[in-house]
């Protein structure tokens, strides 16, 4: 931890131990928890992914900010109590510092946990799917502050590609232009979320844990800042087809527009509204999809450890 985050952080005592002796540390967020998915799909997912985690030999530290206090590594209770909150801000770059300074409870997106990963020392973050660019970006402007944190913060994170709810092509552009490596892993197609493909490819492919551990020592040794987003396909038994899942989407992005939902409250209901025209399959991929990124990630903390 930075010493001048210190005094706002509460680091547990399992996550701070293994910072301490080099021992593998995988990040997760809490938006997934707060405006992700409901209760108590919430609650079951976060625990599987510590569990999981766990089974690899790196330790779990998912952050959030609870009543002004920025935690990083939460015990089991702790967990129960996050997935139960109502009300929580949702948190990103902007509002992070604000939540400490006024006292407040809040879910870190991609975004707002990458800053307080690179804080703590952790260099792996496992999550669903990143923000980033939605479609009618062009007229809402409503690009995810994710984009530009992975450009900036030296944090991997292990996504399963964009949310097929975002413009997938238009994201790719950002990230290549602000300079994100974009790994398929194990893939030459860019995944969607809840769809192992799409129409893209993925700019770059490995296909290790260690290849990727690699790539971002390389890149740190050759002074190239930021962080990297690592595309996991969903596995093959849990995944709903793109165009199965495309009508949905477009329901969904209806829905939206006819309410003139914005902002912040966009990917939070979209992802709602599809999980209610799935019949709740979409859920079911999305803590899939959040298991099987988490074991790739403990793989790669521990091939950097
Ligand atoms: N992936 C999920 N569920 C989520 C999110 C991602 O499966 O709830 C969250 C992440 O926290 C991500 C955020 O950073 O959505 C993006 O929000 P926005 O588009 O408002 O930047
Ligand atoms: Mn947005």
């Amino acid at each position: 931890m930075t010493d001048i985050a210190r005094p706002f952080t509460d680091v547990s005592a399992p996550v701070a131990a293994a910072l301490a002796e080099g021992r593998p540390v995988v990040a997760l967020e809490s938006t997934i928890v707060t405006h992700g998915m409901p209760f108590p799909q919430n609650a079951e997912m976060a625990a599987r992914v510590e569990a999981i985690i766990r089974d690899e030999g790196a330790v779990p530290a998912t952050i959030v900010v609870v009543e002004g206090r920025l935690k990083v590594g939460l015990s089991a209770s702790e967990l129960v109590s996050l997935a139960r909150v109502s009300g929580a801000m949702k948190l990103s770059r902007a509002d992070l510092a604000f939540a400490v300074a006024e006292g407040r409870t809040g879910g870190t997106t991609v975004a707002a946990t990458m800053i307080a990963a690179a804080a703590a020392g952790i260099r792996v973050f496992a999550t669903g799917g990143i923000g980033g660019v939605h479609k009618g970006a062009e007229t809402s402007f409503d690009i995810s502050a994710d984009l530009d944190e992975l450009a900036r913060t030296p944090v991997i994170v292990v996504s399963a590609g964009a949310k097929a709810i975002l413009d997938i092509e238009k994201t790719l552009e950002v990230l290549e232009t602000r300079g994100v490596p974009v790994v398929g892993y194990g893939t030459d197609v860019m995944p969607a979320f809840w769809s192992r493909g799409s129409r893209f490819g993925a700019p770059l492919r490995l296909d290790s844990a260690e290849a990727i551990a690699r790539f971002q020592r390389t890149r740190t040794a050759l002074g190239v800042a930021g962080g990297m987003l690592i595309a996991n396909p969903v596995p093959a038994a849990s995944e709903i087809p793109e165009a199965e899942m495309a009508v949905h989407i477009e329901a969904a992005q209806r829905d939206a527009v006819e309410r003139r939902v914005s902002g912040k409250a966009v990917t939070p209901f979209l992802l709602a509204r599809i999980l209610e025209l799935t019949q709740g399959r979409s859920l079911e991929t999305n803590i899939a999809l959040v298991e099987n990124n988490a074991r790739l990630a403990a793989r790669i903390a521990a091939a950097l450890a």
